[in-house]
């Protein structure tokens, strides 16, 4: 028995949107590799994917593997390793250098190597059907990983990576890629994608970047009552609401508490402490048993860069719903950036 899946694909990213599996019982299985332009049709879905490889070993000296260790620990595709799969990707990365102007991908070829950058600056252009030249899309400082979307997904690379300085990446061969972030990666970005998609204030984003937005969520739980975040305490992430509600209380100079707000599905909160570098407005509570996404400060600055105008005029409605809730302006002064 083998499965078809036969995905439609995003014309800019190249990038999977639905997935519709067809099971076979009597042909031979489709080149797991096959690649067409905009439908593709192979034996493949990487959550039953159980490509056991060998394990591979690159040695290392201890300098260059602490130095490993600390920059994977950026990496939201790892974190949710456990320690002794960890372990295989430090032993399997292996360092490459690279000079100025090098291309380390280019669109449309297939995909070898995952990368993540240790050091250097790296320009990534996307070729558009129709457009003469390709497009400057992104780039990565000193930090940050790529070279994932061709592995993931058996596609050909959708983008072009350029290193504009000299640099260091380690890279991890695709069958380690596979065998050992191919789910967790699959199976965080599928949970989080039509969430993600449903979130107006994430609309300015880029498929691409709510990917990586999807990567770096947590999923938390919390029982109905139950304290989110405490009013006067340091902002250390920002939240979205998955499934249930969550009411927002405050108290204001005269001690008065009161609820100020509701949030639904498709909301957020808990992003005016990050922007303004100040605690907690105010405080929340799950009403009924509450799933959110939590996003911590690290990520919220590096991916959450195109939303921040959003954010910020929401923030103005606070000041403004803050005068009619409180009646007065008094309070104000707490939540201005
Ligand atoms: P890959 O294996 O396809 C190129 O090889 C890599 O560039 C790709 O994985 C990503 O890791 C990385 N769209 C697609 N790939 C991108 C993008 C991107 N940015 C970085 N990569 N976009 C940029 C979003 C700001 C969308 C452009 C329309
Ligand atoms: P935070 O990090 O300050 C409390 O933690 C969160 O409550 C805050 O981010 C916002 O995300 C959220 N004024 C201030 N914060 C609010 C408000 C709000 N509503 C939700 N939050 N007002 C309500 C506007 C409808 C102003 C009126 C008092």
């Amino acid at each position: 028995m083998y499965s078809i899946a036969l995905c439609y694909m995003d014309i800019v990213t190249s990038v999977p949107v639905t997935c519709v599996t067809i099971r076979d019982y009597t042909e031979p299985p489709l080149n797991r590799f096959t690649r067409r332009k905009s439908v593709f049709a192979e034996a493949y879905d990487p959550e039953e994917d159980d490509d056991d490889g060998e394990r591979v070993i690159h040695a290392k000296s201890d300098e260059q593997r602490q130095r490993l260790a600390e920059t994977v620990k950026h990496i939201f595709l790892f974190r949710s390793l456990d320690p002794d799969q960890m372990s295989e990707v430090l032993d399997a990365m292996f360092e490459r250098r690279v000079t100025e102007g090098e291309y380390v991908i280019k669109q449309g070829d297939d995909g070898d190597n995952f990368y993540v950058v240790d050091s250097g600056a790296y320009d990534v252009y996307v070729k558009i059907d129709g457009e003469p030249e390709p497009k400057k899309v992104m780039n990565y400082d000193n930090q940050g990983s790529f070279g994932e979307l061709a592995l993931m997904y058996n596609l050909p690379r959708a983008a072009t990576v350029q290193a504009t300085s000299t640099g260091v990446l380690w890279a991890m061969e695709r069958q380690t890629f596979r065998r050992i972030l191919l789910k967790s990666a699959c199976k965080k970005r599928k949970l989080y994608m039509d969430l993600l998609e449903k979130v107006p204030m994430l609309k300015s984003l880029e498929r691409y970047e709510r990917m990586n937005l999807a990567d770096a969520l947590v999923p938390r739980m919390f029982e109905d009552n139950e304290l989110i975040i405490k009013q006067g305490e340091p902002a250390e992430s920002m939240f979205f609401l998955e499934d249930g509600n969550v009411r927002i209380n405050m108290v204001n100079s005269n001690n008065e508490n009161k609820e100020i707000s509701r949030i639904t599905n498709g909301g957020y909160f808990g992003e005016l402490g990050l922007i303004t570098n100040k605690p907690r407005a105010a405080s929340a509570y799950a009403v009924g048993k509450t799933r959110l996404a939590v996003l911590d400060v690290d990520a919220f600055e590096r991916l959450l860069g195109p939303c921040m105008d959003l954010m910020k005029r929401n923030i103005e409605n606070y000041e403004n719903e803050l005068l009619k809730i409180f009646g007065t302006k008094a309070n104000i002064s707490d939540i201005r950036i």
